[in-house]
């Protein structure tokens, strides 16, 4: 399987993150990424290649262009007012106040950003950037035949939604990878999200389609980020009403306590579905030992993951999402690819 990484991640580095009430040390480090990169080569994976520039067209066929201007400019206005610390948002338009997106940087953070857990520093957008070469390339070796690929993006992107971010993701990468699978000539393509969050923004982005499936098994949401969606009644809007389908599932639960039935729901809601080609979105905060997650898979469960989704036949593009076990990550996240190529 080929993957797909560039190291201009590592440009993102953020010094603190608010968590628990209290700055801690950020979970999301360049760190993750080293370790899947170089679990990725010492597995014997496949060929690793360095992305493609695509600028930012990609990005805004799934976000709005107010929203990548924002996230392209915001570090450079808010170092100009405010200096060298991370650009954390403290206001936000919440229910009973008015969406208005405000002239200085400080309401503007607050207006396209959902959390206090998502810093801009000087290097985001190089980042993100990176993540968008990342997607396209790893789409585009599918379009050109390619049956499997690995997208190994930091930072994960499946909570950004149109002009939306949190949960450590900025842009969208891998519906930005779905839609450019549909703009190829792909009539219908599905998202599989097996990261322990829900992945919120990817159901944003396409709740309202049918040519863009949205299956995702994650913790529930009425007691876990990102809370305010991700519920078993989601089930999509107007053309994509019955394209959404979230799993969610108690804290607690491993393997045999109902997550292998689940994925096998989700597997036989995408089989119906007939896509011509897979997303997944790969994280593994589902692992027992995550800092953050509440979930109960082992590391040999990954490696059934990744038989189950080969199980589908599909043309799959892999891309990276959670996962802060910052020693098991890499494994993780190769066993469900090896389990793939295995099966
Ligand atoms: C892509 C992704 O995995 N984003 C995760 C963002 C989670 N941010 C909020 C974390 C809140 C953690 N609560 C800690 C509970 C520890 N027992
Ligand atoms: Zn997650």
């Amino acid at each position: 399987m080929l993957t797909v990484y560039s190291d201009a991640h590592q440009a993102h580095h953020a010094k603190q993150e608010l968590i628990g009430g209290q700055f801690q040390p950020a979970f999301d480090t360049p760190q993750r990424a080293v370790n899947i990169i170089e679990r990725v080569a010492e597995v014997g994976l496949g060929r690793i290649v360095t992305p493609e520039a695509h600028g930012t067209a990609p990005a805004l066929r799934v976000h709005s262009s107010r929203f990548i201007e924002f996230l392209r400019t915001a570090w450079s206005e808010w170092h100009a007012k405010k200096g060298d610390s991370d650009a954390i948002p403290l206001i936000w338009p919440s229910r009973t106040l008015r969406d208005i997106e405000p002239r200085d940087i400080e309401g503007r953070l607050g207006y396209f950003c959902a959390d206090a857990g998502t810093p801009i520093t000087a290097g985001t957008w190089k980042m993100v950037q990176a993540g968008i070469d990342v997607a396209c390339t790893a789409a585009d070796a599918l379009q050109r035949g390619d049956r499997a690929v690995f997208a190994a993006t930091r930072p994960p992107g499946h909570h950004a939604g149109k002009e939306l971010f949190l949960g450590y993701c900025y842009v969208n990468f891998a519906a930005v990878a779905a839609q450019r699978l549909i703009d190829q000539g792909n009539r219908r393509v599905a998202v599989l999200d097996v990261d322990y969050h829900h992945g919120n923004g990817t159901q944003e982005i396409f709740y309202d389609r049918s040519d863009v499936l949205f299956v995702s098994i994650h913790a529930d949401t009425r007691d876990v980020f990102p809370f305010f969606l991700g519920h078993a009644d989601e089930t999509g809007t107007a053309d994509g009403e019955g394209f959404n389908l979230n799993l969610p599932q108690a804290l607690g639960t491993g393997w045999n306590s109902g997550y292998a039935q689940a994925l096998q729901q989700a597997l036989e809601r995408i089989e119906a579905f007939r896509p011509d080609c897979l997303v997944v979105s790969l994280g593994v905060d589902t692992y027992e030992l995550d800092p953050i997650g509440q979930l109960a898979l082992r590391c040999e469960d990954y490696a059934e993951i990744g038989k189950s989704i080969r199980s589908l036949a599909l043309p799959t593009c892999f891309v990276m999402e959670g996962g802060y076990m910052v020693d098991h990550v890499g494994i993780n996240a190769v066993e469900v690819l090896r389990g793939y190529e295995s099966a």
